[in-house]
């Protein structure tokens, strides 16, 4: 392997957990410690909102990687032997930019751009993704290869652009994805040869679904339990939906089986349908926020935004601390209803 391409997303937020950060470190190392060149861009999930706020992925340029992450196009010069190969590094930052334009490098002997977002005509689970944030313009240059990141999928989108699809699936929505990555052989007859190399993911389990018309909390509890233990929930993915629950149902939940199973599933989605509504949110704490109280869901708004990177610090904090104030103020007036 002469190199390693990464197109953007490493980290789902842009401020990752420190559990994350660490095993980042640890795998972009296994790489740059075999003197692999290692290269990435931004992706959306990544790009801070604010330009000083600094990227998570600059942990990796500390110990021998290089992500461009900043708002500007950057080109990398990679000698691999005596081949030159130019990369042309366009991270989400420097995707909004309408003037971007990218040339490639006629110096070089290989010229590959690496970039994040959506295609023109990419259609995902029959509908075609709306907003483009790639237009041709952008990908219309005399590269070798241009490789895409955002969309999950290993998939072509005109010959030597690909998305290289994503290591690991991430909603039952990607049920049916093959996580993998992409191998790039260059000097053959045909230029550059593209193959997609699966990967072993995080099995993901669609529990067969309970009809819950009729049951006693105590029923569904059984029917939970029951359908979990006929598979092998540990470490996985894990979805049970229920419909036609009674009204209340969710509320007889038993709360020690699902922290159980929630301990030993990497994640346990409960989806509750109730009989003739919309799907209710998976109630482990997160109905309870829904059905909490302003103040809640106002702190969890403000607390989301911040996280990121949305609202500065400093801001989410005084707007926190005066919106409380008026919620608390409505909440006090004489004649106002429960939230
Ligand atoms: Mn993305």
């Amino acid at each position: 392997m002469d190199l390693v391409i990464h197109s953007g997303d490493v980290f789902d937020s842009i401020r990752p957990a420190t559990h994350v950060i660490i095993n980042f470190l640890k795998q972009t190392g296994r790489i740059t410690q075999r003197d692999i060149p290692y290269y990435g861009i931004a992706g959306n999930h990544e790009t801070p909102r604010l330009r000083a706020t600094t990227a998570a992925l600059e942990y990796g340029n500390m110990i021998g990687a290089y992500f461009a992450h900043g708002f500007e196009v950057e080109h990398e010069p990679v000698d691999l032997g005596d081949i030159r190969l130019s990369l042309a590094l366009i991270p989400h930052g420097a995707v909004g930019d309408a003037q971007v334009v990218v040339t490639p490098d006629r110096d070089a002997d290989i010229n590959i751009m690496v970039t994040h977002g959506t295609v023109p005509g990419l259609v995902v689970h029959g509908h075609e993704l709306g907003q483009v944030d790639l237009p041709e313009r952008v990908l219309g240059g005399d590269f070798d290869y241009v490789a895409l990141g955002h969309y999950h999928y290993f998939h072509e989108h005109k010959k030597n652009t690909y998305y290289a699809g994503a290591t690991e699936r991430f909603g039952f929505g990607e049920v049916d994805s093959e996580p993998g990555f992409a191998i790039l052989t260059f000097g053959g007859a045909d230029g550059v040869e593209i193959e997609h190399v699966p990967i072993e993911a995080r099995p993901m389990i669609d529990l067969p679904r309970i009809d819950a018309e009729g049951m006693t909390g105590g029923d569904l509890n059984e029917a939970i339990a029951d359908r979990a233990a006929r598979a092998d929930i540990d470490g996985a993915m894990v979805r049970q939906k229920v419909v036609n629950a009674p009204v209340g149902l969710a509320g007889e939940l038993d709360r020690p089986l699902l922290r159980d199973l929630r301990r030993r599933a990497l994640d346990f989605s409960l989806e509750i349908s109730e009989s003739g509504r919309a799907d209710l949110p998976d109630p482990d704490g997160e109905v309870e926020a829904s059905f909490g109280s302003l103040e809640e869901e106002f702190k969890a708004f403000v607390g989301g935004r911040r996280e990121r990177g949305e609202l500065d610090a400093a801001f989410a904090g005084e707007f926190l601390e005066k919106g409380l104030g008026y919620l608390r103020g409505a909440g006090a007036a004489p004649g106002e209803g429960a939230a």
